[in-house]
């Protein structure tokens, strides 16, 4: 787990994520990817916001768009970039590919190519935390998609009634794939769904990291004292298309522009600038940074040998 109280921590994780999946999006487009990919471009202050909130013990389960929240986890950059390359040195072995990197032994639980699959995971391992008096936390993220699911009102009902240490999180990016919420939803506001069952209900700025830091560490500390689980809702954006391949035909470039000018690195750098944490002019250094250590990562994994044809059975589960 990263030490989120340093606030220069958080900035290199935002970028991170971000070198990450302009990487992964440039690879695919030059072929030398495979299978699909969902970019986290924009929502970086969510799984980051979020998971400063937690400690050591606390365990996350993502989505299909899942390298940010694996990446703000601490999870390993070299081994995502193997895994997404097919290679054995990847966190599944080169089998799991962009939608199930997993190290569950460090708290995280798997990305998930089923959309909602998160959330009856993370109830699963609440419910295990709750029977052993665990002092932990679990925490789901999930898309705005996945609201129209039946597990939806599953996991919240059941995750109210036995007061389970679960935070849902929400990361409205305002499409499931090309459905606006706007025209998915009658009632868009998703985070007014938790009155209904019987838990807070809180919606909150996701292009702000501060933001989220404060209703995450807010939802966090309720659901570990006890208080039972939470529904946050951040509203976000994806700066790119739904997966590797989306030309963009259900919105329009000044709507992008618009998300992308309010952008959450830009603000948190306005941020640590005001507070003294970053010179101005100081990101340039950073970025660079993060970018060597990214673009290092992929030539590594580049090289790495592919999982031996025999060894495919091995790690399989059915
Ligand atoms: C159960 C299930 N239904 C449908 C799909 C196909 N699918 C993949 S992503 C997606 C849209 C998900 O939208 P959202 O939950 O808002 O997440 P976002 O892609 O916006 O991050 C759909 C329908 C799936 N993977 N799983």
């Amino acid at each position: 787990m990263r030490d989120y109280t340093q606030p220069l921590e958080a900035l290199e994780t935002m970028l991170r994520i971000r070198a990450f999946d302009e990487k992964v999006d440039e690879l695919f487009a030059a072929g030398k990817m495979h299978g699909t990919g969902h970019f986290y471009v924009g929502q970086e202050a969510v799984a980051v916001g979020i998971i400063s909130a937690l400690q050591e013990g606390d365990v996350i389960t993502g989505t299909h768009r899942g390298h940010g929240h694996a990446l703000a986890f601490g999870l390993d950059v070299k081994k995502m970039a193997a895994e997404l390359l097919g290679k054995a040195s990847g966190y599944c072995h080169g089998k799991g590919g962009s939608m199930h990197i997993a190290d569950v032994g460090a708290g995280m639980l798997g990305a998930n190519g089923i959309v909602a699959g998160s959330m009856g995971i993370v109830c699963g391992a609440a419910w295990a935390f709750k029977r052993r008096k665990e002092d932990r936390v679990a925490v789901c993220f999930f898309g705005d998609g996945a609201v129209q699911e039946g597990i939806f009102s599953e996991a919240l009902n059941m995750a109210a009634v036995w007061q389970l240490p679960v935070v849902f999180v929400c990361e409205n990016n305002q499409y499931a794939m090309s459905l606006s919420v706007n025209r998915g939803f009658a009632n868009a506001r998703i985070s007014e769904k938790a009155d209904g069952y019987g838990m807070p209900g809180v919606t909150v700025d996701g292009m702000e990291l501060v933001e989220v830091q404060e209703v995450a560490r807010e939802a966090v500390d309720r659901a570990r004292s006890g208080g039972g689980p939470a529904l946050l809702e951040a509203n976000t954006y994806r700066y790119l298309g739904h997966s590797k391949s989306d030309a963009n035909l259900y919105r329009t470039r000044d709507e992008i522009k618009q998300w992308r000018e309010n952008d959450p690195i830009g603000r948190f750098v306005v941020h640590l600038e005001k507070t003294g944490d970053l010179e101005s002019g100081g990101l340039k250094a950073v970025e660079e940074k993060i970018y060597t250590e990214v673009e290092e990562a992929f030539e590594w994994a580049m090289n790495e040998p592919e999982p031996a044809p025999e060894s495919a059975l091995e790690d399989v589960y059915a």
